[in-house]
């Protein structure tokens, strides 16, 4: 059964405002904590900041084309585009070879583009699993390759120092109890007989693989799912009690009414808000999300995730783009997953590369404004974005002003008493203009790319606590 609610559904993760405490509705499934997660293994979650995404599956193999027409939609939902009958999608599986495929040269990559994690579908929405599950035949064991694909990827990626989250396809093309809604008697049975098997891969994947950090659940949008919000959280709890520490995303999550993301009082369910994709929220409008956790993840054409043999379709972005894009995420609080499709042989495509040896340079030099970085609470200026971390300011400035002063707007209470530019240890020149109000002088020689500035900053008598919190 093929859904196609999963773009639209999308428009249903609006944050509702938290209602006054004396109104909240009594939940059985709602939020399980208000606030933000604070043990060890959530603040290794949220200090890695920059992550990959791995879209890898049968899709790969036509990359967007069927029967000789290019689909230009997403590549990974050729087989709902073109209407192919599910017996017909899985008979790719006698193609799936990739004879190129090199999880350590995967792992390096990684490594060499400063991603400290890395998020591999085990299974999307066709249902083809990347490890040899014993519930369905619809695996790699039963491919020419044999081979487990995801017990060599969690090896490597771990043996380079990087953790591995788990994305997850509730939604399953190929199991013929999967419901998108219940209707009858018998789809109720089909249903709860799919939740078993669910539950059933999902226990397999933690005790086969148990350094995965985090599970990454997807395609549960359709209206089987939502009315079974007691589901959902049953697959947290049963999760965290299987990998103490694990970390889940809100899509995961409904709660009685069918509320998704944010239950019916407006908490956020799950670990971290995971409905940025390919957007980012207004970094002065949008503040709200500095009060949570949250990840967003970002394609490099428009709205592509597995293999298009043709990117010509679109407009794709360039390195300095995705690092605009990581230190707006990085701004505001939140994560960036930069996603990766990899061709049917087992190799990266040129442009994907590219892309990640540009942002790894970057991220050599710069990286210190990223990793461990937060919300700064100051003003945003048109040069760029502020991230912080403890005591340090950096300013990150992707828009050079003619005039050569950037202008830095300091909460009330708050003094520059110095700028340095990371990696290089040029002093800039400081100069106070107005209440509250510097300008910060732009290095001698131009760096020719984004360049961050760390603040020296000192605490006068009249800081408010807002920004003494901000700096500590
Ligand atoms: O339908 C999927 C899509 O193929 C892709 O996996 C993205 C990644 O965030 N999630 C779904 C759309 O929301």
């Amino acid at each position: 059964m093929v859904c196609l609610g999963g773009f639209s559904g999308l428009s249903a993760q609006t944050h509702s405002k938290p209602l006054p405490a004396e109104q909240e509705i009594q939940l059985s499934y709602g939020a399980d904590r208000l606030g933000k997660r604070q043990d060890a293994a959530m603040k290794r979650f949220r200090d890695n900041r920059l992550g990959a995404f791995v879209h890898w599956g049968l899709y790969a193999i036509p990359g967007g084309e069927w029967n000789g027409k290019v689909y230009p939609g997403a590549a990974e939902w050729l087989k709902a585009w073109a209407d192919v009958p599910s017996g017909e999608w899985l008979k790719l599986m006698d193609r799936w070879n990739p004879q190129k495929f090199d999880a350590r040269k995967w792992a390096r990559m990684a490594r060499e583009m400063g991603v400290k994690y890395v998020k591999i579908t085990t299974k999307h929405h066709e249902g083809f699993c990347l490890w040899p599950s014993k519930y369905t035949k619809n695996t790699v064991e039963y491919t020419p390759y044999k081979k487990d694909i995801l017990g060599e990827l969690v090896k490597a990626y771990n043996d380079e120092g990087i953790d591995v989250h788990f994305y997850f396809s509730v939604m399953d093309w190929s199991h013929p109890d999967y419901r998108s809604s219940i209707k009858t008697e018998e789809d109720e049975k089909a249903f709860m007989r799919f939740l078993e098997f669910t539950d059933n891969q999902l226990k397999e994947l933690a005790s086969r693989y148990p350094t995965v950090k985090d599970f990454w659940f997807d395609g549960t949008w359709d209206a089987s799912i939502k009315e079974n919000g007691w589901w959902t959280a049953h697959v947290e709890k049963m999760l965290k009690e299987l990998l103490p520490g694990v970390t889940v995303n809100s899509r995961l999550r409904a709660d009685d009414f069918g509320k998704r993301h944010f239950d019916s009082n407006g908490h956020l369910m799950g670990d971290y808000e995971s409905g940025y994709e390919r957007r980012l929220p207004d970094p002065v409008k949008d503040l709200k999300v500095t009060r949570w956790d949250w990840e967003a993840c970002m394609t490099l054409p428009e709205n592509q995730w597995g293999y298009h043999k043709d990117w010509s379709l679109s407009y794709v972005k360039n390195p300095v783009e995705v690092i605009e894009r990581i230190v707006h995420a990085v701004s505001m609080g939140g994560n960036m997953a930069v996603n990766f499709g990899p061709q049917p042989d087992g190799d990266f495509r040129r442009e994907e590369k590219l892309m990640a040896e540009a942002v790894g340079k970057w991220m050599k030099k710069y990286g210190e404004c990223v990793y461990g970085c937060d919300y700064a609470g100051w003003k945003k200026q048109s040069w760029g974005y502020y991230t912080r971390k403890g005591r340090s300011v950096y300013m990150v400035v992707f828009n050079p002003p003619y005039s050569g002063n950037l202008t830095v707007n300091v909460p009330q209470g708050i003094k520059i008493t110095g700028a340095v530019m990371t990696g290089k240890g040029e002093n800039l020149k400081v100069t106070e203009t107005a209440r509250n109000e510097y300008n910060v002088g732009m290095p001698v020689s131009d760096p020719g790319e984004p360049f961050v500035v760390r603040l020296q900053v000192e605490e006068t008598s009249g800081s408010s606590d807002k920004y003494r919190d901000a700096l500590t």
